[in-house]
């Protein structure tokens, strides 16, 4: 989009604050951990409806996370359907499709990018198959990220691989309805080692411009290489209406899937100043905001809601740009006028901002104390017992 579709520059944050939507994501519910230990947590959904219980907690107490998206097959149940129904009746509807190909033993040397076309058609099956869960549910995205890539030079064609998912995208993209869209995700590393096929935004951008407008690509925050400016893509991708959403969490090292807000909260306000200036952060603008989140030592409802609550704080800063001040500024040449305009922002105290926006959508102004005085954390430990807990294999 260009300057002309831009927000104005006087956003009234606390409009903007209470129309806020971010996006929980199922598994932040279930028992995670690294590939040394999955510490388990008393209280831990076994199912998908309890996984939709705890998001809408989540919501009841934050008021702008009302839906929660779904990881296939961990969430999987017989009718989904009635999930979306059990969800609407809770307060919270079912949200993205996240696709999972990369855990069964056939996507060894990859899913969609496989040298085995037999293995390529299992994974794209999986992809047709949640596009109808979303017909279901109701649900408007389709995440797809994939695992993979190769661990050593030589070990496939780096360009056949990008055919094939060329191939992949393609057939899932034309089983779409006309609200649907695929959210490509890429991610610098991991599994792989030696290339990844998605590992840019690059080269998801070009595949999604291949695609149409129903694809676009998406930003998780902890899925580039250290010192990346992801603002500057975040700029770039709205610019080319490309932004499709966040993937929100942090990050210190790799992929560590932090709490969002917890390891840079001034890369979060950096990010969120280019969403409000690019003017997408209504809901209306396509943007998701999701988070994408691992709870592996603290509980996970609180620490949803403390996400939640870390989001709208930088979101509040970025509103609070004075953006016709840095507009002059800029023109000015006046860089340390522009800089301080910007970080008049960021210094900014805004927890009694957002506290009495929440006091006017009648919720609690301190969500984590409303939730502890709930009494909800201790009724879902004492009713939990028994049946497996959900977690990455569920
Ligand atoms: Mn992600």
């Amino acid at each position: 989009m260009d300057d002309s579709t831009a927000s104005p520059g006087t956003s009234e944050p606390r409009g903007a604050l209470a129309g806020q939507r971010i996006e929980l994501p199922s598994w932040a519910f279930g028992n995670s951990g690294t590939r040394f230990k999955v510490f388990a947590q008393r209280g831990v959904p076994r199912t998908p409806h309890e996984k939709v219980a705890d998001a809408a907690t989540v919501h009841r107490f934050t008021g702008v996370a009302p839906s929660v998206a779904l990881h296939i097959p961990w969430d999987r149940v017989s009718d989904y359907a009635e999930l979306a129904k059990f969800a609407a009746d809770l307060g919270v509807s079912i949200g993205t499709i996240n696709a999972n190909v990369f855990q069964d033993d056939a996507y060894v040397l990859g899913s969609v990018c496989s040298p085995d076309p037999a293995v390529r058609r299992k994974a794209v099956d999986h992809l047709l198959q949640c596009v109808d869960i979303m017909d279901a549910t109701g649900s408007r995205d389709l995440k797809l990220w994939f695992a993979d890539g190769t661990n050593y030079p030589g070990q496939d064609d780096i360009r056949a691989r990008q055919d094939r998912l060329a191939e992949a995208l393609d057939e899932t993209y034309r089983r779409l309805g006309d609200h649907q869209r695929i959210l490509l995700e890429y991610k610098l590393f991991e599994p792989a080692f030696y290339t990844t096929d998605v590992p840019d935004w690059g080269t998801a951008y070009a595949h999604c411009l291949t695609l149409g407008d129903r694809a676009q690509v998406v930003v998780d925050t902890g899925h580039h290489a250290p010192g990346t400016n992801i603002e500057f893509i975040v700029a770039v991708l709205l610019r080319a209406d490309k932004l499709g959403g966040f993937d929100f969490n942090s990050r210190f090292y790799a992929d560590d899937d932090l709490m969002v807000g917890a390891a840079d909260p001034f890369q979060l306000f950096r990010i969120m100043f280019e969403v409000v200036r690019g003017g997408a952060l209504a809901p209306e603008s396509g943007v998701a905001f999701m988070l994408d989140q691992c709870h592996n030592i603290e509980p996970k409802i609180p620490a949803q809601i403390r996400s939640v609550m870390n989001v709208q704080e930088a979101t509040a800063k970025a509103l609070l740009v004075d953006r016709d001040a840095l507009a002059a500024a800029q023109r000015a040449g006046d860089v340390l006028g522009a800089n301080a305009v910007l970080m008049d922002a960021y210094n900014t105290d805004v927890r009694p901002l957002v506290a009495s926006v929440r006091e006017d959508m009648g919720l609690d102004p301190d969500p984590i104390a409303a939730y502890a005085r709930s009494g909800y954390g201790e009724r879902i430990v004492a009713e939990r017992v028994g049946g497996e807990q959900a977690g990455w294999g569920a």
